[in-house]
C-alpha cells in the first residue's frame, strides 16, 4: 500500500512548509503564527462525491470570505503562474493588511506542491497576489491558505480537479 510512502513524504515536506512561511513573513514583516495552522491538508481527505470545488469559500472559523479571482479558468498544470486571492469579511468589506501563507498538495498521493508559493506585493482592495503557484500533475489538489489579520487567524481550503 501507499501508507509508507505517504509517511515518508510527510517527513520530507515539513521543512518545505517552513520555507513557505519564512518567505511570507519576510515579505510582510508579520508574525509566523499565521503559518502554524496550515499543515493539516493531508488529513482533510474528502470522498470524490463530496468535494466542493467552489471558487469562493468561507474560512473554517467563519472570519473571512475568500475568492480565487485569478486564474479565471482552470489553473494550468506544469506551469508556474500566479493567483489573485480576494479576502473580505463576511459582510463584504475588503480585508487589507493580512498575512497569507500557502500550502497544498494531493491528499490521495501524499505529496505537496512542487513549489513554495508566497504572497507578494501590497494588497489592493482585498486582492492579494500569490506568486509561485504550480501544479505538477492532473487530479485532485487541495490548496490551503492561512490568513492572519487583525480580526483573527483563520484558514480556508479550495479543492481543484485539474485535467
Ligand atoms: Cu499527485
Amino acid at each position: 500500500m501507499t501508507l509508507g510512502i505517504m509517511r515518508l513524504d510527510r517527513t520530507v515536506l515539513r521543512p518545505a512548509a517552513a520555507v513557505v512561511c519564512a518567505i511570507a513573513v519576510t515579505a510582510t514583516k508579520a508574525s509566523p503564527q499565521a503559518c502554524a495552522i496550515q499543515q493539516g491538508w493531508k488529513k482533510d481527505f474528502i470522498p470524490a462525491d463530496a468535494r466542493d470545488f467552489s471558487r469562493t469559500r468561507v474560512t473554517q472559523s467563519g472570519l473571512y470570505r475568500v475568492s480565487i479571482k485569478a486564474p479565471d479558468a482552470e489553473p494550468p498544470t506544469g506551469k508556474l503562474h500566479e493567483w489573485i486571492l480576494h479576502v473580505e469579511d463576511t459582510t463584504g468589506v475588503a480585508v487589507d493588511g493580512a498575512t497569507i501563507c500557502v500550502d497544498g498538495g494531493m491528499p490521495e498521493h501524499g505529496h505537496g506542491l512542487p513549489t513554495s508559493p508566497a504572497m507578494s506585493g501590497v494588497p489592493d482592495g482585498g486582492d492579494y497576489r500569490i506568486d509561485g503557484m504550480k501544479f505538477s500533475m492532473s487530479g485532485w489538489w487541495v490548496v490551503k491558505f492561512a490568513i492572519q489579520a487583525p480580526a483573527g487567524t483563520d484558514s480556508v481550503r479550495f479543492n481543484l480537479q485539474l485535467r
